[in-house]
């Protein structure tokens, strides 16, 4: 009697510190903490279970159960209070996270795209429309594609007009965006059609009509029998796709190491329309595309045969075309990143 009376007694007081401890717990491990305190293996209702053998025969069942209630109450209670947690932490993280999605928005500033860039991508539209790739390189490049690659070697004149930054390892800044193309036929199989747009560098005196660094987009056609027909059929889909209608142009030789024959295409003068003003420097045409036949050199250097295959090559400046669609007097402005200036192209 004595034994059963204080094993129900102990029983007792392990509950009642069970649930003060259980009510007292605030965190996880407090609650790990407790169930191995009471039902670890050397936990107190553990200890009473261990007894319940050394009971007599008709004691231990009403014991037993005692015992075993105690500690399906210490589970229950341990489970219940781990949700009651999680569910408090999850609360206390909504809380703190609320926002009100209903709330107008500030109205976000959408910006718009560099008149260069804009320009850029309108005559990409139009090359991809007539079947060529755009094609992208290194703006550091290696002195073979910027100028040995183009017919200009070490010792030729027009290295002296295009003065670059060099790097300590003898790469440079490209002159030109020319070295794209020189990369594209040494991997491209011909025929291909291709443009590289892109940057290009030169150490210049700085004014208003040049800067250090400045925007091209070159293109090449390379197949058999390529000739100047082709040549100024392309270049007359350009213009008039760009500029919206036919333009008066002219064609006269010119000078390009990387060319044979070469050719420059001018335009009449958008402003005085022919007649001779500041901007056409009184001449009335103002130049706009150099192009010609791609030099045997150049082909060879690009591992094309040129007795099988010829083409013909063009370059635009694209920072020159965007001053002139909006009259914009200062190539400094196009650099400046200022978004009052940028922000007119909207
Ligand atoms: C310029 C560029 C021209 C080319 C660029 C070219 C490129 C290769 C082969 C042959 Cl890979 N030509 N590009 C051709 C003719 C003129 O002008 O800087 N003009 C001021």
């Amino acid at each position: 009697m004595t034994a059963e009376l204080s094993l129900r007694d102990e029983i007792q007081s392990v509950l009642q510190e069970f649930r003060s401890s259980l009510g007292a717990a605030s965190t996880e491990k407090e609650l790990n903490d407790l169930r191995v305190h009471a039902l670890g293996k050397n936990g107190k209702l553990t200890g009473l279970s261990k007894r319940l053998g050394k009971l007599p025969a008709d004691e231990r069942k009403e014991a037993g159960q005692l015992v075993n209630q105690a500690k399906s109450e210490a589970e229950r209670g341990i489970d219940e209070k781990r949700q009651h947690l999680a569910r408090e932490a999850l609360q206390a993280e909504l809380d703190s996270e609320w926002l009100d999605v209903t709330l107008d928005s500030r109205g976000g500033a959408i910006g718009n795209l560099h008149p260069v860039t804009q320009i850029q991508n309108e005559i990409e539209d139009v090359f991809i429309s007539m079947g060529f790739e755009v094609l992208d390189g290194p703006q550091v490049e290696t002195d073979h594609y910027n100028f040995e690659a183009l017919n200009i070697p070490a010792d030729h004149p027009a290295r002296d007009m295009q003065d670059t930054f060099y790097l300590e390892d003898g790469n440079l800044l490209r002159t030109h965006t020319s070295s794209i193309q020189v990369r594209g036929m040494t991997h491209l199989k011909p025929p291909f059609k291709i443009i590289g747009p892109g940057k290009a560098f030169r150490c210049e005196r700085i004014d208003a009509s040049h800067e250090t660094s400045f925007h091209q987009l070159e293109g090449m056609m390379v197949d058999r029998d390529i000739n100047l027909a082709h040549l100024i059929y392309f270049k007359q889909t350009l213009l008039s796709r760009i500029f919206g209608r036919e333009q008066v142009t002219r064609l006269r030789p010119g000078y390009f190491p990387f060319v044979e024959p070469g050719l420059e295409l001018d335009i009449q003068c958008q402003i005085c329309v022919g007649k001779g003003c500041a901007v056409c420097k009184y001449s009335g045409w103002i130049e706009l595309l150099p192009s010609g036949m791609v030099h045997p050199n150049v082909l060879r250097a690009g591992n094309i045969d040129p007795e099988e295959f010829s083409g013909f090559a063009f370059g635009l400046g694209l920072d020159r075309l965007v001053m002139m669609r909006y009259g914009i007097e200062d190539i400094r402005h196009l650099h400046r990143a200022d978004l009052r200036f940028i922000e007119q192209f909207g």
